[in-house]
């Protein structure tokens, strides 16, 4: 039996750095990209508001959306326009993005909870004049 498992075990060990490796540069890079996405400002859902209660932000914003509160079935987040709507968002710490990626007046209310409002609003980026 243990000559048997032992080229194998020798196979295993050979492999497992590179593979190491491998799932690291990808856990990397993972990483990096949730960074990248989690830029951008942060509203807080709990469930009698939404802070803060206005944005103004350029076009491309990725807007973070981070439940603060648990709630049996999750919190939903839509806008009156029904561009966006997260998943349920049930735990504290539970969270989710949305890149604006459409100038306009968002308005953002809590689906279980329409009196939690924010507006977001989304302007063109300053393009610098060529001459
Ligand atoms: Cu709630």
């Amino acid at each position: 039996m243990q000559k048997r498992i032992s080229p194998a075990a020798r196979t295993i060990r050979f492999r497992c750095p590179r593979r190491s490796a491998a799932v690291c540069v990808a856990a990397l890079v993972v990483a990096l990209t949730g960074v990248a996405r989690a830029h951008g400002p942060t509203l807080e859902i709990s469930h009698h508001e939404l802070k803060p209660t206005l944005l103004n932000l350029f076009l491309g914003t990725t807007v973070h959306f981070s439940n603060t509160v648990a709630m049996p079935g999750g919190h939903v987040v839509v806008d009156e326009g029904g561009t966006l709507e997260s998943p349920p968002l049930e735990k504290p710490g539970d969270g989710w993005h949305y890149t604006f990626e459409k100038a306009g007046t968002y308005e953002i209310f809590i689906r279980q909870h329409p009196m939690a409002k924010a507006r977001i609003v989304i302007v063109p980026k300053i393009v610098p004049k060529k001459k």
